[in-house]
């Protein structure tokens, strides 16, 4: 039987397991990627681990999330990246060299790698026929220093494009559709793999924006197949040697199949406050906005800038609407500075940040009061932009650019705009010189430590009884905003659990670390998809820290599941959904996990209710050894001593 694309990149880095969908297997990682929000508790991690030097083909630690650097905490973040990097011989990039997806797509994603990222849009580089999967900061480290990366055998779906896109309905809108078809919990742990006549049409950062909002349905990845389009972006970033060609067998299976002809997509948009809210954006036309965001990492290419200082130009921005541009990486604003574009923006009145992240995920540029903010980044959760009651609508570039010069939700094909057609240049301009290369060896030059730097928190096994109150009971799709907010005044405070852990569920209780604190710990409930979105692993070890026992939910988001294997929070799913109403807040619960067994059935007992509620954990033995002993950490020392 032939192979998927897929199937092909996970048999070249197979060393555990069987691809059998739905079994465990292990994956050599040739590349990491981690960034200054998730970095920093990562390479404190592998130096719990104890190695000298990371075992990979390549490591490159991006600075490009916490770029305000309003006081201390930011700037010692970086220092430390910087020392600790280069000891372990890790890339790591100057602060606002680009965003690490973008930085990543241009100098270093190969066909047929395998790539782990410690932020769940790494899947980016899908774009370029690589297996690239998003995860939490101690997996990063784990593979750092040479262990396997586990995951459940995805499904996969094969994604069938036919047709070409419209006039002014670009890559975004694939994925919106994807989403709305699919909705945020639709992907758990499947690969979306895209086909058809319609990828000759796409180049390759048409394809990477479309795999980077995949994380949205919660895939495990998204790829393309490697072809002459992937060989031409590797080319014009000189680096034509990387390239090898990759497709699927003609007779290759599938799990699912979803056919889009690009030629029947309309401008779609991604309502408040889930990216799976999506409806054509006729239907909400007229809306009056307060902002429009260019950028984050699904887009901010050259393609994306050009086409929207094409739509802009000669234009000027509505005069109620703030509107700023985020380039993806230093070669896309030199490349758009060398065509004109940038002083055409500026002329048309649009604020040109620094090459980063920024309000993506709330790192500056917050709306105002009950703002409306129009963004082409992946996310739109409450809170993250930094204004909580704030609304954030996701679109294309096309759409936020028509939108931004009538000051309302606009569909650029009612604008009679002039056409316009990318070309991808032949050669990109390429400086490595923000990259900052690493040391020969190790050595015990210090690493500087800012005070907001703290140790990781010491983890205890997990005792034989759980005991403790309900602290929140939560609907479907929380995600990892809820548990711990992102923002510029939560992000630069990532590496500090204790202080992190204040803020654990600002956005729907702002009590409960109190009275998780004062109660002594005690239990989550929640749906659907509990811990949708980031790889931030801080949304599993701040509850930890609180003394969260268990969460209890209908079911789980792939990275964050691990992200509580790996910090010792036993995940239980109820065997029947239904018996979620049984739960309170305040109910006292009890758990026997004298036996943690795969396959095992547990009971809660509502001791306030004096009811026994089935429930069963999803994990397999290793994992369920794992949280036994407290967590990944405390299971390394075990076997290392
Ligand atoms: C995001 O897009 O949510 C982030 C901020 O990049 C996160 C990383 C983080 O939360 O630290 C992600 O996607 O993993």
């Amino acid at each position: 039987m032939g192979l998927t694309v897929a199937e092909k990149l996970i048999a070249a880095s197979l060393v555990a397991g069987e691809m059998k969908k739905g079994d465990r297997i292990g994956i050599h990682i040739s590349q990491t990627l981690t960034h200054d929000v998730t970095g920093v508790m990562s390479y404190l991690e592998l130096e719990a681990i104890g190695i000298k030097r990371v075992k990979t083909d390549l490591s490159v630690s991006y600075i490009d999330h916490n770029i305000l650097q309003a006081d201390y905490k930011n700037p010692d973040d970086h220092r430390f990246l910087m020392d600790i990097t280069s000891k372990f011989g890790i890339l790591c990039t100057k602060p606002a060299s680009g965003i690490c997806h973008q930085l990543h797509l241009e100098r270093f994603a190969k066909p047929g790698k395998s790539l782990l990222g410690s932020d769940s849009h790494t899947v980016n580089a899908g774009g370029v026929g690589m297996l690239a999967i998003g995860a939490g900061g101690l997996d990063i480290a784990m593979a750092m220093a040479g262990e396997p990366f586990y995951v459940k055998m995805p499904e996969i779906i094969k994604v069938e494009l036919t047709g070409e896109l419209p006039l002014f309905v670009s890559a975004k809108n694939v994925i919106l559709e994807i989403l709305r078809q699919l909705t945020v919990k639709g992907g758990l742990n499947t690969i979306l793999e895209y086909t058809g006549p319609g990828i000759k049409s796409l180049n390759v950062t048409e394809r990477a924006t479309i795999c980077n909002m995949g994380a949205e349905v919660g895939a495990t990845t998204s790829v393309f197949p490697s072809d002459e389009i992937t060989r031409y972006w590797l080319k014009a970033q000189g680096r034509e040697q990387d390239w090898i060609p990759i497709s699927a067998d003609d007779d290759a299976v599938y799990d699912r199949v979803i056919e889009i002809n690009l030629s029947e997509l309309e401008p779609l948009i991604a309502l408040p406050h889930q990216p799976d809210n999506v409806v054509p954006v006729r239907e909400v036309a007229g809306l009056d906005i307060d902002q429009v965001m260019f950028g984050g990492c699904t887009n901010s290419s050259l393609q994306d800038v050009m086409s929207i200082a094409h739509i802009l130009n000669g234009k000027h921005v509505h005069g109620n609407v703030d509107t700023a541009l985020y380039c993806g990486s230093r070669q896309v604003m030199v490349e758009a500075i060398r065509r004109g574009v940038i002083d055409n923006l500026v002329c048309s009145g649009v604020r040109i940040m620094e090459m980063f992240c920024g309000a993506c995920n709330g790192m500056g540029f917050a709306p105002p009061t009950n703002g409306k903010s129009l963004r082409t980044g992946p996310r739109n959760f409450i809170g993250r932009c930094g204004t909580e009651c704030a609304s954030v609508y996701l679109v294309s570039p096309e759409v936020a650019a028509a939108s931004a010069i009538t000051g309302k939700i606009t569909d650029p094909r009612d604008l009679s705009l002039p056409v316009w057609k990318y070309s991808m240049p032949a050669n990109f301009s390429v400086d490595d010189s923000m990259f900052l290369r690493p040391k020969e060896s190790f050595d015990n030059t210090p690493v500087r430590r800012g005070p907001n730097i703290r140790p990781l928190p010491e983890l205890e096994a997990v005792p034989n009884q759980l005991t403790g109150e309900t602290l929140i009971k939560l609907g479907d799709d929380i995600t990892t905003d809820h548990i711990v907010p992102a923002g510029a005044h939560f992000l630069p405070i990532r590496c500090n659990i204790p202080e992190v852990s204040k803020y654990v569920f600002r956005v729907v209780d702002e009590s409960f670390p109190e009275r998780a604190k004062t109660a002594g710990g005690g239990f989550i409930v929640a749906g659907h998809n509990y811990g949708q979105g980031s790889s931030r692993e801080q949304a599993a070890l701040a509850p930890r820290y609180l003394g969260i026992k268990a969460v209890i939910a209908k079911s789980f988001a792939r990275i964050h599941l691990a992200n509580l294997v790996n910090f010792g929070l036993i995940p239980f799913v109820l065997v029947d959904e239904e018996d979620s109403h049984v739960f309170d807040p305040g109910d006292m619960l009890s758990i026997d996990t004298t036996e943690l067994k795969q396959g095992a059935k547990y009971a809660v007992h509502n001791q306030t209710k004096g009811i026994m509620i089935p429930v069963e954990t999803p994990l397999t033995q290793d994992e369920l050894d794992i949280i036994r002993v407290g967590g990944r950490l405390n299971w390394i020392k075990l076997r290392n001593n």
